[in-house]
């Protein structure tokens, strides 16, 4: 087992990922930028190297930095977290080749399940259902031929697209050629391959993702679904699990397909597969080969804690337990609290006078925020996750209005009330939203305005 880790990351999942490695008797290395001196996490590892100024690209970003931090301290082990070079092969490649541990998949699994493309060709091999859909496309004849094929309205997509950015909607042969020639146009102005690619385009889905755990010797475990539907522009708003969308069936069929095929293509340490869900049938969409923001819901219904498991699996550790020693129990919520103006999403950084955040049965909230802190303005606006657990669907949200209630951050605007506003919608209420659900309330609901 690893002596010290060090934490390449900031925010709410350092404070997370230090709290595992501290129950763990993990010491912890904290690397901070100049403006996140006095971070929670940072006051309680057990050392903190400043390792640069406060732009990302400066610190966070910078792969020697870290790495220089790594060797003085003598981590050996380093947890990426989420975001940042959480899913960037070249870090992990240059992390172990210093003879540290990255705590995550290989640089290779990193790279093939990573890629849009080739983690869709593993998919199909592996047995995972995905959306119909085209191979690189070279031309705007190619994307003519495919959609004939596939049948429209088809999509066209980024290979290294995210958050939406470079994807292209076509529903006849009219729109064909200009989707096809803006997507290949913002993906070369923001990514670095402009190859696209094109699938089927499911018009009302929900977005279901499975967590999985795999060790090194084969063992591989399903953690259960979540449902993260409630999303504005690409940002997760409101994520639960189980889903209200699937019944006991769906789930024990998709999660025993996704454990088989992740040990046939012999992945490992903790990953997600993102799918579209309509109509009662699976699409996979990508991989995610890292932690999430939102794995407190899967390790409240689970049990598990996921960053222990992470840390346990790189360090050689087998899983020590199979898939039929999981239970899940009850229904967990999140939702994620931002520091940004509730009406506009501006991002409203600034000193917290007051913060009392809310507790009780059920009730984790994770951040780093305390009363006198100052969020600073370089960074992600998402301050806290408000994570709720309960016996039902039901139970879990009169817990989740009681505890957004109960929630004091005076200082700055944050979007706790669009929160209680969603959670007392009936659609919501009844479970019956898809991915399009939440802008459209919200542009239904500044109409009325
Ligand atoms: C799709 C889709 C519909 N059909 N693919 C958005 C970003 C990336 N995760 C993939 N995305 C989508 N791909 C097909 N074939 C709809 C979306 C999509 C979406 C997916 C999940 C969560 C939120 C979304 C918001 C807009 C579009």
């Amino acid at each position: 087992m690893f002596e010290k880790v060090l934490i390449a990351n900031r925010g709410e999942i350092a404070l997370r990922i230090h709290r595992a490695c501290r129950e763990m008797g993990i010491r912890t290395v904290a690397v901070h930028s100049e403006a996140d001196a006095k971070a929670m996490h940072v006051r309680l590892a057990d050392e903190a190297v400043c390792i640069g100024p406060s732009r990302s690209t400066d610190s966070y970003l910078n792969k020697s930095a870290i790495i220089s931090a790594a060797l003085i301290t003598g981590a050996d082990a380093i947890h990426p977290g989420f975001g940042f070079l959480s899913e960037n092969a070249d870090f992990a490649e240059m992390v172990e080749s210093h003879g540290i541990t990255f705590i995550g998949p290989s640089a290779e699994q990193m790279r093939k399940m990573g890629d849009k493309i080739t983690a869709r060709q593993a998919a199909v091999e592996a047995g995972i259902p995905v959306t119909p859909g085209s191979p690189s496309l070279d031309t705007v004849e190619d994307a003519k031929k495919w959609a004939a094929k596939i049948g429209y309205p088809v999509i066209i997509k980024a290979k290294d697209g995210g958050g939406g950015k470079g994807m292209k909607v076509a529903f006849s042969d009219e729109d064909i050629h200009e989707a096809y020639t803006m997507a290949r146009a913002e993906a070369k102005a923001a990514f670095p391959s402009d190859v696209v690619y094109m699938e089927k385009y499911l018009q009302k889905p929900r977005h279901i993702e499975i967590q999985i755990l795999a060790d090194k010797f084969g063992n591989v475990v399903h953690l259960g679904e979540r449902d993260c539907s409630i999303q504005r522009n690409n940002q997760k708003v409101i994520e639960e699990s189980p889903s209200p969308a699937l019944n006991q069936e769906q789930r024990e069929e998709i999660g025993e397909i996704v454990r088989k095929a992740i040990a046939k293509i012999g992945y490992q340490n903790a990953g997600t597969l993102e799918f579209l869900f309509e109509d009662g049938k699976f699409y996979f969409l990508e991989m995610n080969t890292r932690l999430q923001v939102e794995h407190p819901i899967t390790e409240a219904v689970s049990g598990i804690d996921i960053v222990r498991e992470q840390i346990r699996i790189a360090s050689g550790a087998a899983l020590g337990y199979k898939q039929q020693d999981i239970h899940f129990n009850g229904h967990a919520i999140e939702c994620r609290i931002n520091a940004e103006n509730p009406e506009t999403f501006a991002p409203c950084p600034g000193k917290i006078t007051e913060w009392h955040a809310p507790g009780g049965l059920g009730v984790r909230v994770d951040s780093e925020i305390y009363s006198g802190y100052t969020i600073p303005p370089f960074y992600d606006s998402m301050i806290a996750k408000l994570i709720v657990h309960g016996q039902t669907r039901n139970s879990a949200l009169m817990r989740m209005r009681r505890a957004l209630e109960e929630f004091v951050i005076d200082g700055v605007s944050t979007t706790i009330p669009l929160q209680q506003d969603i959670i007392s919608q009936t659609e919501f209420i009844d479970g019956i939203y898809n991915i399009h659900w939440l802008e459209d309330y919200m542009r239904k609901r500044n109409m009325d305005k």
